[in-house]
């Protein structure tokens, strides 16, 4: 069976035991996925975030999903795209490793993903889905706990490059 899908839509609706949410390293609200995560979340999540305060680029959080579906919200913090040369790949790929890794150590076996950094941070999106996919892939084929791990793009020039890269 296949442990990778992408889907088009919005992530706050799925019913995946945790999402992602595109964090900043303040852990604020925010907009873009963030702020939606949020809002549909109720503010016990952003209470959460702030007992936890803060998290660099490349690295990821974990608190409750509050109001969500989802059990679990994992805060990462991708990288703000800066033109190639800050380390921004490897960032970005540590985010989506970190992620799986906060999901392993809780027993998550189902997990969505948003295009991570390729909204309000302007990581260009080919680049990211590659590294995205890379990343997860390399992930799971070492680890047996997660059952699934599922791409929602709300854009449809990213759902277009995951499905092709996806069927490569
Ligand atoms: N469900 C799934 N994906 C979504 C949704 C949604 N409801 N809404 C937007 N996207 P962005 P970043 C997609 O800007 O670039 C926030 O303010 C969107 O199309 O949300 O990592 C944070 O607090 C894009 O492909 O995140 C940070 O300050 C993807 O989500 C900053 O923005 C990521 O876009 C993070 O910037």
């Amino acid at each position: 069976m296949d442990r990778i899908y992408v889907i088009q839509g919005d992530i706050t609706k799925l019913n995946a035991e945790a999402i992602v949410n595109a964090a900043n390293k303040e852990l604020l609200p925010g907009g873009g996925v963030c702020g939606a995560i949020h809002r549909a979340a109720g503010p016990q999540l952003a209470q959460e975030c702030s007992r936890i305060g803060y998290c660099p680029a490349g690295k990821a959080v974990i608190t409750s999903g509050a109001k969500l579906k989802a059990a679990y919200v994992i805060h990462a913090v991708g990288p703000v795209w800066q033109g190639g040369n800050q380390s921004e790949k490897e960032l970005l790929a540590s985010t989506y490793r970190e992620s799986l890794r906060l999901a392993v150590s809780k027993g998550i076996k189902t997990i969505a993903f948003p295009n991570i950094s390729t909204g309000i941070y302007g990581f260009p999106k080919e680049l990211a889905a590659g590294i995205a996919i890379n990343e997860v892939k390399s992930f799971i084929d070492k680890n047996n706990s997660i059952q699934q791990v599922i791409f929602c793009c709300f854009d449809s020039d990213n759902y277009e490059l995951y499905r092709k890269l996806l069927n490569e």
